[in-house]
């Protein structure tokens, strides 16, 4: 953590910065790869990434016109991954229960907020950039110099691993801060993370995905009945989201060992232990069947689960529950 001027040590960790960094840059260095990917079709089902908002991404300023600046923070979720680690019949994306077991799009954009508020810079405005602009965020945070992009496509940060939702504040002003020194490749000759994926969707060559063959574009992007990409049988029987490439990275090790594994959940959001973590899960797929889509909507609004809805929800649970599947 550094410059307690602009930002106050105290401030950033009790919103659970694990790191921030600054940029002026707003074209990210990456866009033509983005766009080679596109045109490869290495979007697959994900829409929004090829509509007109494609080349909304080559540069800041057609999200935020009168940018100047960025701040990026790393929002770090080790403790809900290592309590998951010890703890879960489920495999679960460790972010959705990281931020007390509320969307982190609700729970960051308020920290967001709060932290712009503290930013005592005359007539300084911003905007919240938080996963769903049109932004390059992994590019937008290595411009900020907090970390590399990896094989398994992630932006990984050299202290903290990967466990980290980028949430950003576009600026209308300049801060008197340094430019980041940009991080290099630590990858070097590893290639852990495309082994252990079960549905090969990981391209080392490109670092990018293919993001139809996604354990998490299933669970997550996908809310119709329909087969699991190939080779979801050999996974862990993911029902939300999937870690994967994560978990066996190196570069998340130490960062989990430091961890607390105190897993926060703060109403009116306790109900998703008991209803995610502690039920077998033949028994969450009755329960799931009995209510309507409307009392599902109601019953997760506010937590990351309600995404796919009630059909989404039921064709995760089958495909993570096969017969072949010990752990129901
Ligand atoms: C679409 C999307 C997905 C898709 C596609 C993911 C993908 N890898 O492309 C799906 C649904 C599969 C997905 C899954 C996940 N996602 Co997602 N997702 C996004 C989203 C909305 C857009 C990403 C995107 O544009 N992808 C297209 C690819 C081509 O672009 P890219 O990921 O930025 O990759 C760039 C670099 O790899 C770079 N690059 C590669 N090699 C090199 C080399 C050099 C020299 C250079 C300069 C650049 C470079 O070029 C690429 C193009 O810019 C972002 C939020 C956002 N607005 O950015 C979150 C985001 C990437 N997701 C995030 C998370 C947490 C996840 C999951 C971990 C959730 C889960 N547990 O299930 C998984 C991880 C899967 C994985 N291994 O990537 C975080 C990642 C944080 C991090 N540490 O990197 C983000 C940033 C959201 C956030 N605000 O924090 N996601
Ligand atoms: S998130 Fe899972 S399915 Fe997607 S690339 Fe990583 S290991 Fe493969
Ligand atoms: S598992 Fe290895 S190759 Fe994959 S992201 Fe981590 S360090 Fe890079």
């Amino acid at each position: 953590m550094r410059d307690p001027h602009i930002l106050p040590v105290e401030l950033l960790e009790s919103l659970g910065v694990l790191e921030w960094g600054y940029t002026e840059d707003p074209a990210p260095r990456s866009f033509e790869r983005f766009d080679r990917w596109v045109a490869a079709g290495g979007h697959g089902p994900l829409s929004y990434l090829s509509d007109h908002r494609k080349d909304l991404r080559r540069d800041l300023r057609s999200v935020y016109p009168e940018f100047q600046s960025a701040l990026v923070f790393l929002f770090g979720y080790q403790p809900a991954k290592k309590w998951l680690n010890e703890n879960s019949k489920y495999q679960l994306a460790a972010y959705t229960l990281g931020f007390e077991g509320e969307d982190y799009h609700h729970a960051l954009k308020r920290r967001l907020q709060t932290i712009e508020e503290a930013l005592d810079v005359p007539g300084l405005k911003a905007v919240v950039s938080l996963d769903v602009e049109p932004v390059l965020e992994r590019d937008l945070a290595h411009r900020a110099g907090l970390g590399w992009f990896a094989k398994n496509s992630m932006l990984i940060h050299r202290r903290h691993g990967s466990y980290f939702i980028i949430g950003s504040l576009l600026l209308n002003k300049k801060l008197p801060l340094a430019p980041a020194a940009l991080d290099v490749d630590h990858c070097g000759q590893c290639t852990a993370c495309a082994e252990a994926c079960p549905t090969a969707a990981i391209d080392v060559e490109t670092r990018t995905l293919v993001a139809e063959n996604c354990i998490s574009t299933f669970t997550i992007e996908t809310f119709k009945e329909q087969e699991p990409p190939a080779g979801f049988d050999a996974s862990r029987g993911e029902v939300f989201g999937c870690d994967i490439c994560q978990d066996v990275c190196p570069w998340n090790r130490r960062p989990l060992e430091r961890s607390t594994g105190v897993l926060n959940l703060r109403e009116p959001f306790r109900f998703l232990k008991e209803w995610l973590l502690d039920l077998p899960g033949t028994e969450l797929e009755g329960l799931i069947s009995l209510e309507s889509n409307r009392s599902f909507k109601k019953k997760f609004s506010g937590t990351a689960f309600d995404r796919p809805g009630k059909t989404g929800w039921l064709k995760n649970l089958r495909a993570a529950l096969r017969p072949s599947r010990s752990d129901s």
